[in-house]
């Protein structure tokens, strides 16, 4: 009833026209604050560190084949739904909500008293490896050497997590291969650019492709697995930035960015033969083809002049940047009108909607994307500063 009532004044706001950011929401008093990682204390980010090495010491509880610990089991649950959750419309509210389930684990598993820290990967853009992330004191450890790229620094040195890489089960270290030139589109300008976007479709397509991808690249190794990317405790507070920025852009415009959402429940990111500019399925674990273990293939050298003055990151195929593209992620496709596509509870048909249900596997419990498109609307309750 309670939550009945305050999405009626939200309703009601609309309707009068009322600026929604004056709307009392009274579901959400009290705002947890998400802060950058840089600007947090000692004491915090220790907290922070104890918080995540707690859940890679917790049993798994969700009965997620090979998952041994909690912290696994959040990596299987994107590798479970990796499919319906890249190009496609449901990507920035499915990994909101993942984050926040994640956030949830932390704070009544782990005692962990803070909210989940965000990097602000554009002040480290062109530089990830001298990142105060990856300091082996304060932060997650620095970059990986020898043959397996394992981190050999850091609070999560020793762990060994069982799922990944990709859709593969095998005992790993956490591996990283900074790459400061993939890092670069992590800029500030790249931000910016999608900030000026219209519409849900056109800033989701911005942000998917720059900056979220140099955060992956600009890591490497697992973080660059697009199944098994959590694997990585770093990729948190990338994807928690990411949040960040759909957050800053739909508060440009809340009374409208509220309820914008759009595009396809099944991209054909992994779909045999690609087309429309997206990848043809074909590498392991089912994976784009290149790549060892089920990572993008490697990235080609770019020449000097589409964005990219040295030899790395120059964009995925197809998109821009990178080979037959003119800079970023390839385009993404309309939904196709005619099936068959893949059921998704909440939805009609293969175009996602506000009805459209995230589900994390019960770590918290499922619920409509119109449940998390107000980050202070009671489902989720908290703030960016
Ligand atoms: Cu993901």
């Amino acid at each position: 009833m309670f939550w009945n009532w305050a999405i009626i004044s939200l309703v009601t706001a609309i309707v009068d026209g009322a600026p929604l950011q004056h709307v009392e929401r009274t579901a959400c008093a009290a705002p947890i604050q998400r802060k950058a990682w840089h600007t947090l204390t000692r004491d915090e980010k220790k907290s922070y560190i104890d918080a995540e090495k707690c859940l890679m010491t917790l049993p798994a509880r969700l009965d997620l084949a090979d998952a041994r610990t909690r912290f696994d089991e959040f990596q299987k649950i994107h590798v479970i739904h990796t499919r319906f959750i890249h190009g496609v419309g449901a990507f920035l509210p499915y990994h909101r909500y993942y984050v926040q389930a994640h956030e949830t684990a932390l704070r009544t598993e782990c005692g962990y008293t803070g909210a989940q820290p965000y990097w602000n990967e554009a002040l480290d853009a062109g530089n990830f490896s001298k990142s105060v992330l990856l300091d082996p004191e304060t932060g997650f450890g620095g970059d990986g050497t020898g043959p397996n790229n394992c981190i050999v620094d850091g609070p999560f040195k020793d762990f060994q997590n069982s799922i990944g890489p990709g859709e593969a089960i095998t005992d790993h270290c956490i591996d990283r291969q900074v790459n400061d030139c993939s890092s670069r589109g992590a800029a500030q300008d790249n931000v910016d650019a999608c900030m000026t976007r219209k519409t849900f479709q056109s800033a989701w397509n911005c942000l998917e492709g720059m900056p979220h991808s140099a955060g992956h690249g600009g890591i490497n190794g697992q973080m660059m697995n697009v199944f098994s990317s959590p694997g990585d405790p770093l990729f948190y507070l990338h994807h928690t930035y990411l949040d960040k920025l759909w957050w800053d852009w739909q508060s440009q415009n809340l009374s409208a960015r509220l309820t914008d959402i759009t595009g396809p429940n099944q991209g054909t990111f992994f779909f045999p033969g690609g087309g429309n500019g997206s990848f043809p399925i074909g590498g392991p674990n089912g994976t784009i083809p290149g790549g060892p273990n089920g990572t993008f293939p490697p990235f080609i050298p770019q020449p000097p002049g589409n964005g990219s003055d040295c030899n790395g990151f120059g964009g995925f195929p197809g998109g821009p940047g990178g080979p037959g593209g003119p800079g970023g992620f390839p385009g993404f496709p309309s939904p196709p009108q005619n099936g068959p596509w893949i059921e998704i509870d909440g939805d009609p048909a293969n175009i996602t909607t506000l009805g459209h249900v995230l589900n994390v596997e019960g770590s918290i419990p499922s619920v409509p994307i119109k449940d998390v498109m107000d980050i202070q609307g009671g489902t989720l309750c908290y703030e960016y500063i």
